[in-house]
């Protein structure tokens, strides 16, 4: 048995220039599928009999596997990543919204301090939309680092903000990645799935 490169749910050609083919084509066929093929180099010395993906990481975190922390969490993150994305676009609604009312004021100030987040984080990582008790909160986590390591911490909506997410279609520019991705490119439907708390199952896989 061995963990898979998920399909993407649109084309690779979907988005425009939003998120262009040759960033699909490096983000996703390259960075993706080499953390996809290191962590399943990386399983048989484990022990572990069929893992899922979620066990995969959180066993490497206990092992202090920091290569195959990295590489499984990464499979997870990107997976969990596409579909948090959508050409379609459109607007948070319904309980989504409510919700972002309640926890950040307004969808706008959600928008605003999740931008902040995402453009202040140094360096390589993820910002993070999470359900922590029965509040949503923003975080960001470095380099591989995710929700799925967090208990307390659950998974509803990311951006990556690895160079490797935006140079291509915005060289520098992350703050431009950022807002295009949140005012047209997001699967508001997905996100609001992952209010139930059950994020994690929703990118993970049997190995
Ligand atoms: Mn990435």
């Amino acid at each position: 048995m061995a963990f898979t490169l998920p399909e993407l749910p649109y084309s690779k050609t979907a988005f425009g220039d939003t998120i262009s083919e040759d960033t699909f084509d490096y983000h996703y066929g390259k960075h993706h599928k080499a953390y996809v093929d290191k962590t399943n180099a990386a399983l048989e010395k484990t022990g572990l009999s069929s893992p899922k993906l979620s066990e995969v990481i959180l066993h490497a975190k206990s092992q202090g596997d920091n290569g195959l922390f990295n590489n499984s969490a990464q499979v997870w993150n990107h997976s969990f990543y596409w579909e948090c994305l959508s050409p379609d676009g459109g607007k948070p609604s319904g309980e989504l919204k409510d919700a972002l009312d309640r926890d950040f004021g307004s969808v706008d100030d959600f928008k605003k301090k999740f931008k902040e987040e995402a453009t202040g984080h140094f360096a390589s990582g993820w910002a993070w939309l999470v359900m922590d008790g029965d509040k949503l909160a923003i975080t960001s986590f470095h380099d591989a680092d995710t929700p799925v390591a967090h208990q307390g911490k659950k998974p509803v909506f990311t951006l990556d903000v690895w160079e490797h997410a935006y140079y291509l279609d915005y060289q520098n520019a992350r703050p431009d990645y950022i807002d295009a991705l949140l005012d047209d490119a997001i699967n508001w439907d997905f996100v609001a799935k992952n209010l139930d708390g059950k994020g994690v199952e929703r990118a993970d896989q049997d190995g």
